[in-house]
């Protein structure tokens, strides 16, 4: 059991210095230096893990991104004299930075959960339905000026209605996506540790199943909205692409690395499964070449969250923990132990 977290200094309860790693919307960066000593980017360039672990060594408060590793060093720099006592991340997903070693060096790590939980949902939704219904190709063919006009069998896809959706991590976003997906029609599967309250299984006539590959094998289509944890990294690999149906088309707005790669990209090919939604890769921003080139999937730059009222909620939760951890409280957003 982790001891108490190391409380905040006298200068740091009034006016803490805190490194913010990239740019974030500009009131944001404005009301963060009206109540703290802040640090902005403003090259918005991702620090690199020695520029991270020297912002360990002279901040209080680091504010990192999904694009920042926030390696053990970070947290040694941190323990081994150096001033920062708090990890206030901007993002819901914690997988960048290594909480064993928060843990290990007593450092608070938050995040900003619930403020993007519709916004994310409404890509997924969006995802669902462009893939089936060849959106990307459709808007590709209009503007490649080679369009010949509607044709009885032009450009056919699959219909979104009736069929089964499977939901794979059902938590703040996977139940939003779930609320989504019955309005349109497909009936909801899911697999989570838990199953849901019972009110809310009725609310979603949602099916729950224990077993992840039986759901997989039943679905129409998969989507991943679990946290990349190390339970969950590689979770859909090449025997789970073997388990689905070869009409099955799969949506990751989660984390690349939830999926192998490998795997992903040799389904594809062999058409194992019909088709990917993808908003998030295994090595952002680097996208594999074999999925620039599939034909079937649509691809999305890591944009599930990216709405001007999402990004200003993120800032304010990030200033919401960093105000309640200063004032000598247990901030409300402190990821903890086994995060979901
Ligand atoms: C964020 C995300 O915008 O919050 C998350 O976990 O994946 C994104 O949508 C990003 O993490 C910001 O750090």
């Amino acid at each position: 059991m982790a001891s108490r977290s190391a409380r905040p200094s006298r200068a740091a309860q009034t006016r803490p210095k805190v490194i913010v790693t990239r740019r974030l919307p500009q009131a944001v960066e404005a009301r963060m230096a009206e109540l703290f000593d802040v640090e902005l980017n403003l090259d918005d360039v991702a620090m690199t893990p020695e520029a991270l672990a020297a912002a360990a060594a002279r901040c209080d408060v680091l504010v990192p991104t999904v694009t920042d590793h926030v390696h053990s060093g970070v947290f040694a720099a941190a323990a081994a004299g150096g001033r920062m006592k708090l990890c206030a991340n901007f993002g819901v997903g914690v997988d960048h930075i290594d909480l064993a070693a928060a843990r290990a060096a007593n450092i608070p790590v938050t995040n900003t959960p619930g403020v993007l939980t519709d916004d994310t949902a409404d890509m997924v939704m969006a995802l669902i339905l462009s893939v089936p219904r060849r959106l990307a190709e459709g808007e590709k063919l209009v503007r490649s000026g080679e369009w010949q006009g509607w044709a009885p069998t032009g450009m056919l896809g699959h219909r979104i209605t009736g069929k089964r959706l499977g939901v794979v991590g059902m938590g703040r976003i996977g139940r939003a996506v779930a609320a989504r997906a019955r309005a349109f029609g497909l009936t909801i599967h899911y697999h989570n540790r838990h199953r849901l309250p019972g009110e809310l299984e009725g609310e979603l006539e949602a099916t729950w199943w224990d077993n992840l590959d039986a759901m997989l094998a039943r679905v129409d289509i998969i989507t991943l909205n679990c946290p990349h944890t190390p339970e969950t990294h590689h979770l859909i690999g090449a025997r789970q692409f073997g388990l689905m149906q070869r009409h099955a088309y799969i949506i990751n707005a989660a984390r690349g690395e939830i999926v192998e790669t490998e795997a992903l990209c040799a389904a594809l090919a062999k058409g194992t499964i019909a088709g990917a939604g993808l908003d998030v890769y295994e090595h952002e921003p680097a996208v594999d070449p074999r999925l620039l080139a599939a034909p079937g999937v649509v691809l999305l730059p890591h944009m599930g969250s990216a709405t001007f009222e999402g990004r200003q909620a993120m800032g304010e939760k990030v200033i919401a923990n960093i105000r309640v951890w200063a004032d000598g409280h247990r901030p409300p957003d402190q990821v903890l132990e086994g995060w979901a």
